[in-house]
């Protein structure tokens, strides 16, 4: 969408402030929050997530472009509570015991925001007594686990196996860049997103089946 270009161009440049600035005008000319988000905010760091892994650009641009995807949400956010999007209930996510990477799962999070859930992070290095903890606490609809090095994808296992006895009340989703369909089927989760926007497609997916 034309109106959105600016808007684009500002995150994927990592300007915050006028990331904020320009999804309030986009707002004051009547463009709704979920196709600010969709087609401004999650399609411009879309882009970013292209060219990192084309290596056109690294780490520190996608933090930037992050933080600024961050700032726009938080102009966006307040309405969308019980907005169009409705509310689609708890997203409890985590990133597992013994792995620090956060940016992925950071993006899901907002994602999941941005389609109607309330989310509660548990940041990093999540073991699985605390994610069992948050699904007594928070009854989500929704458990997400992301895990970024090979070697914490059993951390992984770990934490489906240690949900077990939730199985009846919450769905799990897995991702993250070593994280596969294949392996997600393994552990027994009940699903697997390459990307966030992905995730929040099949999180709204889950939690209407
Ligand atoms: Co690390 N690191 N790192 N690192 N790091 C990787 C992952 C690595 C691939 C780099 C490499 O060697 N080429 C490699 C892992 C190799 C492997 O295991 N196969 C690696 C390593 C080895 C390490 C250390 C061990 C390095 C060291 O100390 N020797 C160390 C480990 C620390 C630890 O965790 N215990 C380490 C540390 C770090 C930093 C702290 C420096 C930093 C993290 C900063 C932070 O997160 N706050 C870092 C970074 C930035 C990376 C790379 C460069 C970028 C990761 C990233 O943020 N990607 C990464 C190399 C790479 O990926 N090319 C690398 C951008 C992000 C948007 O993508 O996280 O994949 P991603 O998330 C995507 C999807 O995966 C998906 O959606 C997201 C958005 O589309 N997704 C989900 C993620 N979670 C999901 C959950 C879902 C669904 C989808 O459902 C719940």
């Amino acid at each position: 969408m034309a109106a959105l270009e600016a808007l684009k161009e500002a995150l994927m440049a990592g300007n915050a402030n006028k990331v904020r600035e320009e999804v309030q005008k986009a707002l004051e000319a009547g463009i709704e929050p979920g196709t600010i988000i969709n087609d401004g905010l999650i399609a411009a760091m879309s882009v970013i997530g292209v060219k990192f892994k084309n290596n056109e650009v690294y780490v520190p641009e996608v933090l930037v472009a992050a933080r600024a995807m961050h700032a726009g949400m938080d102009v966006v956010k307040p309405l969308l509570a019980g907005g169009e999007l409705g509310n689609k209930g708890t997203f409890v996510i985590g990133t597992v015991k013994t792995d620090l990477h956060d940016i992925g799962k950071n993006l899901v999070a907002m994602m999941m925001e941005g389609v109607g859930f309330k989310v509660v992070d548990l940041g990093i290095d999540v073991p699985v007594e605390k994610f069992v903890q948050a699904v007594e606490e928070h009854k989500p609809q929704i458990v997400g686990i992301s895990a970024l090095l090979t070697s914490t994808m059993m951390q992984m296992k770990k934490t489906v196996d240690g949900l077990a006895a939730y199985r009846d009340q919450i769905k799990i989703m897995v991702g993250g860049a070593p994280v596969t369909q294949k392996f997600a089927d393994e552990i027994g989760a009940d699903g697997y997103a390459p990307d966030a926007a992905s995730a929040a497609e099949l999180a709204v997916k889950l939690v209407s089946s």
